[in-house]
């Protein structure tokens, strides 16, 4: 009886701690995006595990506990596509634009390198990334106009000359850090 009950037991445990970990991970993906898109996005983890079924075109995922700082974002299909390619390490295939909210900020990242794990220079290593909205199209001329250094303060491209290429656009103010060449 004792040991049904401590059965039990570590099985209630067990569903509520699950519970839990859900409810963080839905707290971390919603905190991504504007609450008007994240209240009705789907939620999945980052084993594309859906956490919550959602009603519009939005997907949110968590912060990876994985990475320095706090990543966690809101995306559309387009950039679904990306994210395959991009763990696939092949070819994205979306046709139209694609908008992604990053309003937490983001993990250090090399500008030129998309696999890089390790800082590289000021010149290319991106850190205190802040809140911004990142921007995908499927044709990459279209980019060319735009500057590709991080710390112009402004919007850039991000892994320019692969097939990752985005626009990041800060939504806060990255001049004074910017001008100290970080
Ligand atoms: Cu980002």
């Amino acid at each position: 009886m004792v040991r049904m009950f401590a059965a039990a037991f570590a099985a209630l445990l067990l569903i509520t701690s699950t519970a839990i970990a859900q409810d963080e991970v839905i707290k971390s993906a919603m905190s991504a995006g504007p609450e008007s898109i994240s209240a009705d996005a789907t939620i999945l983890d980052w084993e594309m595990n859906v956490v919550r079924e959602g009603t519009n075109e939005w997907t949110c995922l968590p912060d990876r506990p994985n990475t320095e700082g706090t990543d966690p974002w809101c995306i559309t299909g387009p950039w679904m596509n990306f994210l395959q390619a991009y763990v696939t390490q092949t070819e994205p295939d979306y046709d139209e634009l694609g908008i992604a909210y990053m309003l937490m900020g983001d993990a250090p990242v090399s500008n030129s390198d998309p696999y890089a794990t390790e800082p590289t220079g000021p010149e290319d290593w991106v850190t205190d990334m802040g809140a911004h909205i990142m921007l995908i199209v499927p044709d990459h001329s279209m980019l060319k106009g735009l500057s590709t250094d991080h710390r112009n303060g402004g919007p850039w491209v991000m892994w320019p000359d692969t097939p990752y290429a985005h626009v990041m656009v800060p939504v806060e103010n990255r001049w004074p850090k910017a001008k100290e060449g970080y």
